[in-house]
Formats: structure tokens, C-alpha cells, sequence
């Protein structure tokens, strides 16, 4: 690697974020995977959340390689497997926040059991699920969003089965927090997953997004970009939607926005009320009580907003720079003298300009005029046979150029 391109990845504003030795990526161009790893990135640095107590959880497919990318702990597990090993993963450790990005196949296909327990659960989780109906990585197969009609590699007279809505399955399972956007709302995605990272329970944020090599061919719908403009065009904003109204059909409207947000005690909490029933106050989970553990999320809860204020706080000072830096400055009226006579001077000035400007444009005018009247001239005299004759006719008459022509051709001889 040249040190060019090496300063390039450490000075990169997402390294510390993202493990820029693995750059570049494998995914394509206009593939939606990359602004989200972006926008998940941003929110990780804005949440104040400690990125050592992250873990991310990726299953098997195109998205499932962002485990490969983050430069957080993280597992990149087998298919449809991401949510039992994150749950695997809280309840070793509850102090981790732990997050599954992965594809709609892996996660509602193969992996849709435990997406529906998780939820059901109310597990502490965070799902970010990058929907782009298909099965990308093996060749755009169709799979449980895929929408009626649409063309994959195993439909292709277009899909006749009816799709899942995920914000309807994720919230009659029981998700407490349930967002839709598409790769091109990236500061809704930001935002969202911040949310997500402050609040206790299973998260659910399915983020729309163009597989540009699969499904868009197959579907000849264009390029990533076409594919932007439609999300802009077939985007309806409907915070607190009902999740039955918001089955997408093909090429149809898309209901996005945040779904629902509601609290309910979480699988561990329930855990705890349970077992401090049976056991009373000696209860313990990992050698640690109830109230030790309550104290220390709380400390950890105010480590954050502390961190949290700070990166806000300086991204506003930059913010402040910025607009400054463009604002021009007044520079101050100069000082007007009674000879000078500033206004007069302008306009003779302007004046002159005038003037100039319309001498020169009138005598261009009148140069191409006369050229063109010249050139005209030219011509016409030299193929008119009277300007010839004209010409021909001072000098010497036509006559005598007759006469000198015969008495220079030789005599032909003919034959008898
Ligand atoms: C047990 C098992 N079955 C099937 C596969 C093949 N497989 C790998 S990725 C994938 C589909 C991934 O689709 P999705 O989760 O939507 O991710 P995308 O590639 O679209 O991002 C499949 C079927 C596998 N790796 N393991
Ligand atoms: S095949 Fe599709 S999902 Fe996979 S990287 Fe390419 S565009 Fe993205
Ligand atoms: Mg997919």
C-alpha cells in the first residue's frame, strides 16, 4: 500500500469506526449496504456509548459482511444465525450494547424463528435489517419481502407468494421499537440507530435499499441513483403508522418513519422480577445484586450522556466555524472626498463603459457587415461573366485575345 493511500485510510473521519485495512469493500456501486455501515458508524460516534462495550452481529450474505468492517468486536456468524448468538452474547454479558446487521434472508428468511422470539422476548437487542428483496450474495433469489410480481432468479415469471410487511411481523412479535427508512434517509437511519443505542429492549429498523446488481437489473429498474430518486418520489413519511398499513407492493408507495417506540420490561428485567421472587433480595446475576447492578448501569448511563454532550458540542462548534467561514465580510465604505465626486465618477465611468461597449459591438457588427459584403462582392465578381469581361475588356479587347489565341495554335494535320 502506498503511504499516500495509508495517511488517506488513517485520517479518514470513520477510522476508529470502520477497520480501514479492509477498505476497499466488496460491495457494488449504488449498493445501499455503504451509506448505512456510514450511517450506523455516525451514530455509534454520536451516542456516546463506549465502542470497547460494543459488539456487532452479522449472519451470512452481502450485508452480513459489515461484522468484517466495524472496527467494534464483532462475530460474523453463520446464516439465519446473528440473533441467537447476540442473544447469546447479552445475556453473557448485559453490560455490552449488541447490535445484528444483517439481510433480509439471513434475518426473516432462514433466521425468521428467532427474529420473532427475540422480539417476542423483548430481548435487548438492536436489529438494523438492510431489506433489498433479495438473496444478493447467492444471485438474487427471491426471499420473504421480496414483493408480488417482482422478478428474482427462482421467479422469474414474477413472485406470486405474498410478502412479510416486517414493521407488522416485528410488531405482533412484540418489538418495542419499531423504524423503517431507505438508504437514501441516511440522517433518519442515524438517528434512529442513536435512539435505538439509548433505550432498553428489542429494536427493530429495516432500512429499504437497492440491490443494484440483482434486483435492480433483473427488475430493469435502473441504477442506484434512479433507485434514490424513486425512494424520494415513493416515500410517504408516517411517524406512528400503523404497522398493518404498511405492506410495500411492488414499485409501490413506502411507508417510512418511526413506527413504534414503547417501553415494556425487557427478557432480563423479566429475569430479574422473576427470580428475586423465588430468591428475594440475596438474588445475584453474575456474582452481582440488583441494586449493584442498577448502580453501575446508572454510572455507565451518565458516562455516556457526558460523552454524548461532548461530541455534540464540538460537531456544533464546527458546525458554527463552517457558517462563519462562509459568511462574507462587510469590508468598510471607502472615505467619499469632495473632489473625488464618487457618484458622478461612476457614472461617467459607466458611461464610457456604455459607450465603449456599444462602439465596439456596432463596429463588430458593421466589420461583419462589411465583410460579409466584401466576401459577397468578391464572389459575385469573380463568377459573374459581365464583371469578367468588365475586367477582361480595359486591357484588352476579346477580340484581340482571339486573335493572339489562333495565331499561337498549331495547324492540326488531317489526313487524306
Ligand atoms: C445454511 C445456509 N444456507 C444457505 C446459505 C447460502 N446463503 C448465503 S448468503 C444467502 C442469502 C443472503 O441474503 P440476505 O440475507 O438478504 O443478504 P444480502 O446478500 O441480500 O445482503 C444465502 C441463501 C448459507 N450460507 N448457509
Ligand atoms: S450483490 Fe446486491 S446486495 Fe450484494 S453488494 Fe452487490 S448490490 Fe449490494
Ligand atoms: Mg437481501
Amino acid at each position: 500500500m502506498s503511504t499516500d493511500i495509508k495517511k488517506f485510510k488513517s485520517e479518514s473521519p470513520m477510522s476508529g469506526v470502520l477497520r480501514m485495512d479492509r477498505m476497499p469493500h466488496i460491495w457494488c456501486p449504488g449498493c445501499g449496504i455503504g451509506s448505512e455501515v456510514n450511517a450506523f458508524a455516525e451514530a455509534v460516534k454520536r451516542s456516546g456509548i463506549d465502542p470497547k462495550k460494543l459488539v456487532v452481529v452479522s449472519g451470512i450474505g452481502c450485508t452480513g459482511r459489515v461484522a468484517g468492517y466495524v472496527d467494534f468486536d464483532s462475530i460474523h456468524t453463520t446464516h439465519g444465525r446473528a440473533i441467537p448468538v447476540a442473544t447469546g452474547v447479552k445475556l453473557a454479558n448485559p453490560e455490552l450494547t449488541v447490535v445484528v446487521f444483517s439481510g433480509e434472508g439471513d434475518l426473516t428468511g432462514i433466521g425468521g424463528n428467532h427474529l420473532i422470539h427475540a422480539a417476542r422476548r423483548n430481548m435487548d437487542l438492536i436489529v438494523i435489517c438492510n431489506n433489498n428483496f433479495t438473496y444478493g450474495m447467492t444471485g438474487g433469489q427471491v426471499t420473504p419481502t421480496t414483493p408480488s410480481t417482482a422478478i428474482a432468479s427462482t421467479t422469474p415469471y414474477g413472485n406470486y407468494e405474498y410478502p412479510f410487511s416486517l414493521p407488522f411481523l416485528v410488531d405482533a412479535a412484540g418489538g418495542t421499537y419499531i423504524a423503517r427508512w431507505t438508504s437514501m434517509h441516511a440522517r433518519n437511519v442515524t438517528q434512529s440507530i442513536e435512539e435505538a443505542l439509548q433505550r432498553k429492549g428489542f429494536s427493530f429498523i429495516e432500512i429499504i435499499s437497492p440491490c443494484t446488481t440483482l434486483y435492480l437489473r433483473r427488475n430493469r429498474l435502473g441504477d442506484g441513483v434512479d433507485m434514490l430518486q424513486d425512494y424520494q418520489e415513493k416515500t410517504i413519511l408516517k411517524h406512528g403508522a400503523d404497522t398493518r398499513e404498511t405492506a410495500i407492493d411492488f414499485q409501490g408507495k413506502i411507508v417510512i418513519g418511526k413506527f413504534v417506540d414503547k417501553d415494556k420490561p425487557t427478557y432480563l428485567e423479566a429475569v430479574d422480577k422473576c427470580c428475586i421472587k423465588l430468591v428475594g433480595d440475596d438474588y445475584q446475576l453474575y456474582g452481582k445484586t440488583i441494586p449493584e447492578r442498577e448502580a453501575e448501569a446508572k454510572a455507565e448511563k451518565e458516562r455516556v450522556a457526558a460523552r454524548r454532550a461532548a461530541v455534540l458540542a464540538t460537531e456544533e462548534k464546527k458546525a458554527v466555524t463552517k457558517v462563519s467561514a462562509k459568511i462574507p465580510v462587510k469590508k468598510a465604505p471607502a472615505k467619499v472626498t469632495k473632489k473625488a465626486k464618487p457618484k458622478t465618477a461612476i457614472k461617467a465611468v459607466a458611461k464610457k463603459a456604455t459607450a465603449k461597449t456599444t462602439v465596439k459591438a456596432v463596429a463588430k457588427k458593421v466589420a461583419a457587415k462589411t465583410t460579409v459584403k466584401a466576401v459577397a462582392k468578391k464572389a459575385a465578381a469573380k463568377t459573374t461573366v459581365k464583371a469578367v469581361a468588365k475586367k477582361v475588356a480595359p486591357k484588352t479587347s476579346v477580340k484581340a485575345v482571339a486573335k493572339k489565341a489562333t495565331a499561337k495554335a498549331p495547324v492540326k494535320k488531317t489526313r487524306k
